[in-house]
């Protein structure tokens, strides 16, 4: 296919409902709790007693809170691990809270409680299970899967609604130095089979794709329109691209490089629309531990910039503490940065301007917001109309005026983008699209100011 037209079909490689969704709640947190909670550790081996796992004092509303001060709109819960513990009333292993006997009596469950929880709270609700199961004997062998399905199956019909199923792509021996073959065509069947709604995380998609770090780094272009060959079960939406018999995308590293522009796409045998998921954890473990600190309200700031603002969603994991609770150092962490992404885009920061669209070309134009006032500006967020017409922008300016250089330069904008200025004093800007693979198609801008008085 010409160059031209593979674009253009690019630029209408559209979202799923379920992915708008999932763009919907833009911010939730992950809760990573099991066994390595009690172990101190990282991971579990899958052999631990099971009564070690004793949440006495568990709280699940006091987790939802906790999210939801620092603005989340879910919770994906670790329902288990690579330790193969659940945290549910499994009928398909011992390795479970039904033999926790020192917690409940073995009758207790933190999937429904946090379930529940959510539901109270107004948030929704997903899953976390672990493909690789450290304790279950059958692993390494093709009944694994049938095992696997009927604990997805528990999960997904016994909660309510999941917004979410979250995949671990981890893959280690088991017994006997045994390799898992995940059957994920029959994961995903099931998953659309009982929650069609919810949005399947894996490292590859099919509806949400790892961003290749656990540092919250989303790429410079975090395109969601992206090789299908980097993708997992994804709907292929594009014909080839012009490179497509020329080239090999299994070379390139999936993690690596900017797999949404042009010189790689080019390769590919088709796109799909599979957005990125920036995952990170409040503190340097995923499970908690007591010497460690939470980030930084900064370093977390940043993270939120540098996902939601930038064309991805934000898993912010929170580790309980082994009676179950959140550490204080967390819920005030959390808060605080609720506060600071409120204040820094509150309603009263809000720019009033009038908009001027002219187009330079057929995929170039330019816009003038004008303000009724001098103001300093902080923030400029931009937005595609990706429901109804794709991702299209792969470069822009954002400069004072026509023929000034300018002072913000940005390589894609997708569901939001939010640009950093440096408080520039200014009485309107010119944001300028310099190149985007079919008609320009913007959704809502909205200017910050940095304070309220000046
Ligand atoms: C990784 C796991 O090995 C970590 O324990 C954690 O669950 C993280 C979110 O994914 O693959």
């Amino acid at each position: 296919m010409e160059l031209k037209e593979f674009l253009k079909e690019a630029a209408n490689v559209r979202p799923s409902e379920r992915q708008m969704n999932w763009y919907d709640t833009e911010f939730y947190a992950f809760v990573h709790f099991t066994m390595p909670t009690y172990l101190d550790a990282e991971i579990g081996e899958g052999n631990e007693d099971e009564n070690l796992f004793n949440p006495y004092d568990l709280n699940c509303d006091e987790w939802v809170e906790a999210v939801k001060a620092a603005g989340c709109k879910g919770i994906v819960l670790t329902a288990k691990h690579h330790d193969g513990f659940c945290l549910w009333p499994s009928k398909y292993t011992e390795h479970c809270v039904k033999n926790s006997k020192l917690w409940k009596d073995g009758k207790g469950d933190v999937v429904k409680e946090c379930a529940e929880a959510c539901k109270r709270g107004g948030i929704k609700f997903g899953v976390y299970l672990s493909p690789w199961d450290r304790a279950e004997k059958s692993y390494g062998t093709p009944e694994y899967n049938d095992f696997y399905c009927n604990q997805l199956e528990e999960l997904l019909t016994g909660y309510g609604e999941l917004f979410m199923v979250w995949f671990d792509g981890a893959c280690f021996e088991g017994p006997d130095g045994r390799k898992q073959e995940y059957d994920f065509k029959r994961y995903i069947e099931l998953i659309r089979k009982y929650q069609p709604n919810a949005a399947i995380f894996n490292d590859h998609g099919p509806d949400v794709r790892w961003c290749g770090n656990e540092g919250g780094k989303a790429r410079r272009a975090e395109w969601a329109v992206v090789p299908c060959e980097l993708t997992h079960r994804a709907v292929v939406q594009t014909g080839a691209g012009p490179l497509a018999d020329e080239g090999d995308l299994s070379y390139m590293q999936a993690y690596d490089g900017n797999i949404g522009e042009i010189h790689n796409i080019m390769y590919s045998k088709g796109l799909t629309w599979t957005g990125a998921e920036i995952d990170m954890s409040i503190r340097p473990g995923w499970f908690y531990h007591s010497h460690q600190e939470p980030h930084s309200l900064e370093r977390l700031f940043n993270t939120y910039m540098t996902s939601c603002g930038h064309n991805a969603c934000f898993n912010l994991n929170v580790p309980p503490m082994p009676n179950g609770r959140f550490d204080t150092r967390d819920i005030t962490r959390l808060k605080e940065l609720g506060d600071l992404i409120k204040s820094e885009f509150a309603e009263d920061k809000k720019m009033p301007y009038t908009i001027e669209r002219e187009d330079l070309s057929s995929t170039q134009c330019r816009f003038t917001l004008k303000f009724p006032e001098w103001k300093h500006i902080r923030y400029v967020v931009l937005r595609e109309d990706i429901a109804k017409y794709g991702q299209r922008v792969e470069s822009f300016q954002i400069a004072y005026k026509i023929g000034d250089e300018q002072f913000y330069t940005g390589f894609s904008i997708g569901h939001k983008q939010i640009c950093k200025l440096r408080d520039f004093y200014l009485n309107q800007i010119v944001i300028t699209v310099t190149a985007a693979r079919d008609r320009v198609e913007l959704g809502d801008i909205d200017i910050y100011t940095c304070v309220v008085d000046e």
